[in-house]
């Protein structure tokens, strides 16, 4: 057995975090022989809550659950953490523009980074699950000068899961057999997936399924997915964002296989002509020792081009509207 990984989850009270930590507790996140303390954060009304969905881990006795600690208090709560989750934020009401949302968010994230900075282990790692996600890590980074930057990134993992289910069905073959998604830009429905370099049995996508569908059906069934979810469903993805969750940290710490690559917004050093900065997603290798690089050398059409402009300009707008909560 190797040292407790202790992971800090915010909105551990609501419905993302119902699914993710039952997991994270039954070692999905960091394996069978880790064990793991839960740092579960949530705003003082949700308390009461939380200690019932406490009670419930408890009663699963998961061996690995090496300690759990519940708090309305970020230096508690963020404390020693080697990893944070953060799914916690303002949700959307109907009154509310995107702009509304992103500054209803953004002191949040200042509080958070500051936090994390203060008192997070040296190690820490953090992934932005509450929306807007990418412009709130880039509150976090931008409030915690202390932590390299490469630590923060935001979860567009939904994002390459979703895409890949929908190749996989379309083609008719395993998901196994898909790899090499890239998600590039904002967790948005700006979002551009990449089926030009991505595979199906190593073969371009676009060998295998036509390209009509491709652009005219597959980018805006992805794009659109959270939205179609809410539609069916009455509420937002749950289960499948916590998975993703799960995804994004678990391959954070694992060696990609040899040529593939996973989606993750990361702070831009100006890759492939994006604005430096910015946390953007782009397909991503891991060494297996918790670095991430953006894969270099991939080939963009025209289209995709003109479709991670359109992200990176979405981007740009949501920095505008929080400049002053970046330091
Ligand atoms: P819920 O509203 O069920 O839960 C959010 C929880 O956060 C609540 O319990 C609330 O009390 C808590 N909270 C609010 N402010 C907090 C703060 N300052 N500190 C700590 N906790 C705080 O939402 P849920 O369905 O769990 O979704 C959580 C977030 O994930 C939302 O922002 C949502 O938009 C986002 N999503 C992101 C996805 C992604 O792929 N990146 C996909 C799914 C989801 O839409």
């Amino acid at each position: 057995m190797t040292s407790p990984v202790r992971i800090a989850v915010t909105g551990a009270a609501g419905s993302i975090s119902y699914s993710l930590l039952f997991r994270i507790a039954g070692g999905e996140m960091f394996g069978a022989d880790t064990p793991v303390q839960l740092q579960l954060i949530e705003i003082p009304p949700a308390m009461d809550a939380l200690e019932g969905v406490a009670m419930e881990i408890d009663d699963c006795a998961f061996p690995l659950l090496d300690k759990m600690t519940l708090t309305d208090d970020l230096k508690e709560g963020f404390d020693g953490a080697n990893v944070a989750v953060l799914v916690g934020g303002r949700p959307r009401d109907a009154s509310m523009e995107r702009a509304d949302l992103i500054r209803a968010n953004g002191p949040i994230f200042t509080e958070q980074g500051e936090a994390l900075n203060e008192v997070a282990a040296d190690d820490i790692r953090v992934g932005v699950v509450a929306n807007p996600c990418n412009t709130n890590a880039l509150i976090a980074m931008n409030n915690a000068p202390d932590i390299p930057d490469e630590r923060f990134t935001a979860m567009t993992r939904l994002d390459e899961n979703r895409a890949k289910s929908q190749l996989a069905t379309r083609a008719d073959v395993s998901v196994k057999s898909v790899t090499n998604m890239g998600i590039w830009g904002n967790h948005s429905n700006t979002m551009y997936p990449d089926f030009f370099n991505a595979e199906i049995d190593g073969k371009p996508v676009a060998d295998v399924i036509d390209e009509g569908w491709l652009t005219e059906q597959f980018i805006p069934t992805v794009q659109g997915r959270g939205k179609a979810i809410i539609e069916a469903r009455g509420q937002s993805s749950a289960a499948s964002a916590a998975n993703a969750a799960i995804d994004h940290v678990r391959d954070w710490f694992t060696e990609t296989p040899e040529g593939d690559w996973h989606a993750m917004a990361v702070p831009s050093g100006g890759e492939y002509g994006i604005t430096e900065g910015l946390i953007f997603s782009y397909p991503v290798r891991f060494d297996g020792d918790g670095n991430w690089e953006i894969v270099d050398g991939i080939e963009l059409t025209d289209f995709a081009r003109e479709k991670i402009e359109i992200t990176e300009n979405q981007l740009l707008e949501e920095r505008e509207v929080v400049q002053d909560l970046l330091t």
